[in-house]
């Protein structure tokens, strides 16, 4: 028999069919026996009326447990009464193909940590099954933009001889005879690509951070989509780049999921306006004083309080949840960000802020090979040609482009979405400072 999934079920009133699934639930009454059965698509209830003596079917039903993996075959029938889609399957054979012990080790009311030692269960649910779905829809959409617009998509290491970027959040793995480390960022990669002649490139991969943070919003393996554009003329090239790439991604989500979002999360899914605004770093400083900012650590650079302060502040007067921080000081940049050309204490970056929390850092880069080496003296590094950077800043010694680009990471994506309490609920399976399983 052919397997029908549940969300095929209507078109199948009145033919014998075979569903495979789940149990969701069981009412085993003395007369009739209800069997909710849930794919990947929805759920079906299965009917059956018990026959007394010898009604084997019955027998088999009474012993069932939920989440039993279990294929049906039976008579779909039109149901009025029938709450779940207004029909049943009126059963003459059930198989239980695996069954579940009794007990299940979550449910309803079970806290996070529990829900996530047993993730594999807790993903049954068909609201927390959506974000991976609504995940698949962002990255195509994200795929089909970056083609569009030239991209060649590469797979950098994610094993590294040195540090990227800086040294501190970096993870250090035994390799053979020596150290490597998790690519903490495609960064240099993906601007090695732009010396190489690849004019556009981009990637979606994993990114690994060793930063003990807690917060909701962090991870210590993440994924990252990155972007890197060659003989840009500013930065304004990349932040309408990827103001391009999110419209086309929450358009393609508010048509296929937009309706499950809101009944499943209570989030409405807005496709944005183009252009998103853009505010410097200056006035927004200013602006988030005057409504009573005052961080007690770095204030050149946004805390997560301001980052919320800002966007609602920018939400209501604008009705645009997302928001461009331009211009930030160059002391909190890093040294491969390009300065200012009318003030060098600035750079050519920005951070996209969606809803109150950082998505996307980007930037124009330096290109210039003697600045940059002394942007990175500057900061403290070791720019010599055998340094943990030589390998990185040869790449500026043989012609190097106008380039720059950004990092989005699509964990923070998803949360925010969906409207989900912590980036734990929108990745498949958490990597946080006290979880490595399962
Ligand atoms: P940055 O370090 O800001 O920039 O990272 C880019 C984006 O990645 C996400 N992100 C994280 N997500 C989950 N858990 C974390 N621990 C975490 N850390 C960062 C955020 C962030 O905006 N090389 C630059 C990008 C560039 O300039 O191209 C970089 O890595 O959404």
């Amino acid at each position: 028999m052919v397997r029908v999934l549940v969300g095929e079920l209507p078109a199948a009133v009145g033919r014998t069919v075979t569903v495979k699934g789940w149990v969701n639930t069981l009412r085993l009454q003395s007369k009739v026996q209800f069997v909710v059965v849930r794919d990947h698509t929805g759920m079906v209830q299965v009917t059956h009326r018990r026959g007394g003596e010898g009604d084997a079917l019955g027998e088999l039903l009474q012993g069932l447990t939920v989440e039993s993996a279990v294929v049906v075959t039976g008579r779909v029938v039109a149901n009025p009464v029938v709450k779940l889609g207004g029909l049943e399957i009126v059963p003459e054979r059930v198989e239980v193909v695996s069954a579940a012990e009794p007990g299940l080790p979550i449910g309803p009311e079970t806290g996070p940590e529990q829900r996530l030692n047993w993730r594999f269960l807790d993903l049954r649910r068909p609201e927390r099954r959506l974000v991976f779905e609504v995940q698949t829809t962002v990255e195509q959409a994200m795929r089909e933009v970056a083609a569009e617009q030239g991209c060649t998509e590469l797979h950098t290491p994610k094993l590294m001889g040195t540090a990227s970027e800086s040294g501190a959040e970096v993870f250090e793995v035994g390799y053979f005879e020596r150290k490597a480390y998790l690519a903490q960022s495609p960064q240099f990669y993906k601007q090695m690509a732009i010396a190489g002649g690849i004019d556009r490139v981009f990637e979606i991969g994993p990114v690994f951070r060793a930063e003990p943070s807690f917060t909701s919003r962090h991870a210590t393996e993440f994924t990252g989509v990155d972007v890197e554009l060659a003989w840009i003329d500013g930065v304004e090239d990349v932040m309408s780049f990827e103001e391009r790439m999110l419209r086309r991604a929450l358009e393609l989500v508010a048509e296929r999921h937009g309706e499950q979002i809101e009944r499943h999360w209570g989030v409405r899914v807005v496709v944005p306006e183009l252009p998103f605004p853009r505010l410097t770093m200056a006035e927004a400083v200013k602006r988030l004083r005057d409504a009573g900012w005052d961080p007690e650590g770095v204030r050149e650079d946004l805390d997560p309080e301001g980052e919320r302060l800002l966007s609602a502040l920018v939400e209501r007067e604008t009705g645009h949840e997302f928001v461009f921080v331009t211009g930030f000081p160059a002391s909190v940049r890093p040294f491969y960000h390009l300065r200012s050309a009318g003030d060098p204490a600035v750079t050519e970056s920005f951070d996209l802020l969606w809803k109150g929390v950082e998505i996307t850092t980007g930037a124009q880069r330096e290109h210039r090979y003697g600045r940059l080496v002394a942007q990175a003296r500057e900061k403290g590094m070791d720019a010599g040609p055998e340094g943990p950077l030589g390998r990185y800043l040869d790449c500026f010694r043989y012609g190097m482009p106008p380039h720059g680009g950004f990092g989005l990471g699509l964990g923070r994506v998803l949360m925010l979405a969906l409207g989900l309490p912590s980036i734990r609920d929108a990745v498949f399976l958490f990597r946080g400072p006290n979880r490595l399983e399962p």
